[in-house]
């Protein structure tokens, strides 16, 4: 695709941001990276775009670049509503996200993931199996490898396993997946989509542009999905974790399966895997179903589940200090996926939770306590909300701290050889952090750091 007529901005001096800038200027464009924030730091992003031509431009844009703009490319954090964003979609300019730009100049069969919770686990073992079958293959998008940065480097050949948020599908136009995947849909970021209804169509459009050449995997027992089966454009692929299916893949006691018109078989047992909790069981059943519409025998699939082991910041074991495990699940940003963290939990459970507010409500989560919580430390924008929500579930165990430091110190202090520490925080890092990430390594640095 010839891009030199375009002169594109790009919104975003992040990751997104540096990869579409990058690409633009490989396929020709006139490209001026843009930031809002005016406290960038210009030649460290310069280095990082590792290539000339690229004009980068913080806060305030000069009326000359912004009146020659033909093409907006936004990162992911840039919400399709905002007042940069409105302007130019009134003058007319077309307006894509870093997802559209790459899945335009990419190649070979491409696999689309999303879902509330367990987008980057699933993403990851079918990265695995893809890369175990097919050698030639790719893994993307927000779990933290932006699509442009490979987008180029990608043949007939290859196959790209996408992991693909709500924020990077509003912005898409033609992006077709030969197999996409709704994992779940639960409440989050509704800041943001501002209504669930919304939020839902964001998630489905993943599948907007499939036909009947393609699959689209599902979760049977999330509502949302389970519905969408009816009017979704491609061939669809149920897994369900409660129920025996007709076609699809299903849980029973503890072995799965697939059944095709009502002839079953077995495909393993829980504990082929090495990953812990209903939702990593129902990722492997996700993984399962892409693997199979990718053409992969079954007896492949299994190889690669027995050698993956858990994702980082995901429910991950770090270690045993004092007789007590610790556990890092920081990727539990939401909810429902803190619902998962601590379901996970075998034992006296001292919670940390806490961080930035995305308008979330935490009955729910705190419900899921079930008795395992025998504390709950709270850090960040919402602690006063969750603990004010937690004491009207008849919760009190409660304590506030102000940094990470001050919670490992009361962890160290409150638990007893037997409990268990987990970080699912329920709540974005932003605020505290730039990331979970961060979050969850500094987590792991201070219990590697606590002395026998
Ligand atoms: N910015 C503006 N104007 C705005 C908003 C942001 O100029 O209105 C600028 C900021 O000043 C900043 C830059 O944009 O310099 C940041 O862009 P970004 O927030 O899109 O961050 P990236 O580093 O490009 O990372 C993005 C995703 N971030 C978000 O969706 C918030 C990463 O997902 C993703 O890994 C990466 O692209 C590669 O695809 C992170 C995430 O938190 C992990 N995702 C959410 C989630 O998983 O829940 C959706």
């Amino acid at each position: 695709m010839d891009m030199s007529q375009e002169r594109a901005l790009v919104i975003g001096t992040g990751i997104s941001g540096i990869g579409a800038a990058r690409l633009l200027a490989r396929k020709g464009a006139g490209v001026t990276l843009y930031d809002e924030k005016e406290d960038i730091d210009i030649e460290g992003i310069r280095g990082r775009l590792g290539i000339d031509g690229v004009e980068i431009v913080a806060g305030v844009l000069p009326e000359a670049i912004d009146r020659a703009i033909t093409l907006l490319v936004i990162s992911p954090g840039v919400p399709v509503d905002a007042p940069i964003v409105n302007r130019y979609r009134d003058r007319g300019i077309r307006i894509i996200g870093e997802i559209e730009l790459a899945y335009s100049c990419a190649r070979g069969r491409l696999i689309g993931i999303t879902g509330t919770n367990g987008k980057t686990t699933t993403t990851s073992l079918v990265g695995a199996m893809m890369r175990d079958y097919f050698g030639n293959a790719y893994v993307v998008g927000n779990i933290g490898n932006p699509y442009t940065d490979i987008a180029m480097d990608t043949d007939e050949a290859s196959v790209t396993v996408a992991e693909i948020s709500s924020f990077q599908l509003e912005t898409i136009e033609t992006f077709r997946p030969n197999v996409s995947a709704i994992l779940n849909i639960t409440p989050d970021h509704l800041n943001r989509h501002h209504t669930m209804e919304c939020y839902v169509e964001t998630k489905e459009a993943i599948a907007r542009f499939q036909t009947g050449e393609d699959y689209c995997v599902l979760n049977y027992e999330n509502e949302y999905t389970r519905d969408f089966g009816e009017r979704c454009p491609s061939r669809v692929v149920f897994f369900s974790s409660e129920r025996v299916l007709e076609n699809g893949f299903y849980l029973v006691n503890e072995d799965i399966y697939y059944s095709r018109n009502g002839v079953s078989q077995r495909i393993m047992n829980i504990y082929d895997m090495n990953l812990v909790g209903m939702c990593n069981i129902e990722n492997v059943m996700a993984a399962l179903a892409i693997g199979s519409c990718m053409g992969i025998p079954f007896e492949n699939l299994l190889k690669t589940i027995r050698e993956f082991k858990a994702v980082e910041h995901r429910i991950e074991f770090v270690a045993t200090k004092r007789g007590v495990d610790y556990y890092n699940d920081s990727k539990g940003t939401n909810p429902d996926a803190a619902i998962q963290g601590i379901r996970a939990m075998r034992k006296p459970t001292i919670l940390i939770g806490g961080g930035y507010d995305k308008g979330s409500t935490y009955d729910e989560w705190i419900e899921a306590f079930d008795g395992k919580v025998k504390k709950l430390i709270l850090i960040g924008q919402t602690r006063d909300k969750i603990a004010a929500c937690a004491r009207a579930h008849g919760f009190e165990d409660i304590l506030f701290a102000e940094s990470l430091e001050e919670v490992m110190r009361l962890c160290v202090e409150l638990s007893v050889p037997g409990d268990a520490v987990l970080l699912s925080p329920a709540c974005a890092s932003w605020g505290m952090f730039p990331n979970y990430e961060v979050r969850g390594k500094l987590f792991k640095d201070f219990v590697y750091k606590i002395e026998e």
